[in-house]
């Protein structure tokens, strides 16, 4: 659906809440932007969702890869230098992803692991083992955020996300004008969105490869939620924490049943289909990630339920007539083409009958 632009959002909020919001457009790849804009508002804390957020997008191809890693990793240092400068005691709160981890065969901490090592011990960054080169940006950034804490004191929460679902905040059921983008596509949908969107449009759900890939997931709510309680409980000069920002584990196959029953029974027919995984991933693997420092924090977790599901089809069915199935199906493979590869070089050597 067609959504207002950003500073008629504000304009908007402004109107209903009576509190005032000043709107930048910046390029956090260029460090003149950043730096104006943070003499100009001073900040207190900085919420840092500006990057490149799809993993499909950045194993597109090399152009999509670049764009991805310059953007994100760049524009994060970028902003941690012009912080250095010009606001050493803001809080940076940097969206992360839970899937910096990876799936590991042991469980999953909250950013540090304890290791004991030929009789010494000591509490290092969980390792990584990310599964996309948007995934490794987030990785990047992260060992740059540690350093930036040792070194020059700065305050940093990596909130390591999960996969978001929903379509609505508070806010957006109280007015349309205050709605964001809802991504169903194969590129940038996340796959709850997806599934309830391929319901609505009465094509197959697409569950890639076996279907038991096991991730964390979080209401967009939550989302909401859990950055209001970080910005309220900011961390020590120095200090760097990890807050792994998801409330519930589900495979991929459990939410496309949860999805096929809700949507029966508001009389839709859907079909769950295994596909060729486009991406190279475990989909058989332990995953039991700990995520208890928002809680700790206050976070009321809006669990998924049929409800929710079905609370979901309903606002997407007011859309269906919008929905482009083209965009539904994956495009963007992981896998290497060996083939071509070979009749590239084939080709290159001057023809197959040299
Ligand atoms: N999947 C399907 N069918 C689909 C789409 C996805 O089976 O139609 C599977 C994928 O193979 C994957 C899982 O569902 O195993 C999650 O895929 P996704 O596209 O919902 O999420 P992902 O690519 O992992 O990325 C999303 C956001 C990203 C965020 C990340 C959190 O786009 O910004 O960082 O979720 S996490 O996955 O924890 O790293």
């Amino acid at each position: 659906w067609a959504i207002p632009s950003f500073s008629e959002r504000a304009r908007h909020w402004q109107r209903i809440k009576g509190t005032t919001i000043g709107t930048y457009a910046a390029d956090l790849t260029d460090y003149d932007d950043v730096v104006a804009v943070l003499r100009e508002f001073r900040p207190d804390a900085v919420i840092h969702f500006a990057e490149q957020p799809s993993a499909p997008f950045s194993m597109l191809n090399v152009a999509t890869a670049r764009e991805t890693q310059v953007n994100n990793v760049v524009g994060t240092l970028n902003l941690i230098w012009a912080m250095r400068e010009n606001c050493p005691d803001c809080h940076l709160v940097k969206l992360g992803t839970m899937g910096e981890y990876g799936t590991p065969n042991i469980d999953i901490e909250e950013g540090f692991i304890t290791v004991n090592h030929k009789g010494r011990s000591d509490t290092l960054p969980y390792p990584k083992q990310p599964g996309s080169f948007y995934h490794l940006s987030k990785v990047h950034d992260s060992h740059n955020l540690i350093f930036a804490a040792k070194i020059w004191g700065l305050r940093v929460t990596d909130l390591n996300q999960g996969v978001v679902y929903g379509v609505q905040t508070e806010e957006m059921s109280a007015s349309k004008l205050l709605r964001t983008s809802f991504h169903y596509d194969a590129t940038f949908g996340t796959v709850l969105n997806r599934f309830c969107a391929q319901a609505v449009a009465g094509i197959p759900l697409t569950v890639y490869g076996e279907g038991h890939q096991t991730r964390g997931f979080l209401n967009i709510k939550d989302t909401i939620q859990c950055i209001d309680l970080t910005v309220k409980n900011p961390p020590q000069p120095g200090e760097f924490r990890v807050f792994n920002q998801f409330t519930e584990q589900f495979s991929v196959l459990e939410l496309a049943n949860l999805v096929k029953g809700t949507a029966a029974e508001k009389g839709i027919k859907v079909k769950v289909e295994s596909i060729p995984n486009p991406r190279t991933e475990m989909e058989r693997h332990h995953y039991n990630a700990v995520h208890t420092r928002l809680l700790d924090l206050g976070l009321k977790p809006h669990r998924l339920s049929d409800t929710l599901v079905a609370s979901m089809l309903q606002e997407i069915m007011e859309a269906k007539a919008e929905i482009d199935e083209e965009v539904l199906l994956p495009k963007v493979n992981w896998r290497v083409d060996r083939t071509g590869m070979v009749e590239a070089e084939v080709a290159a050597a001057g023809g197959a009958d040299r």
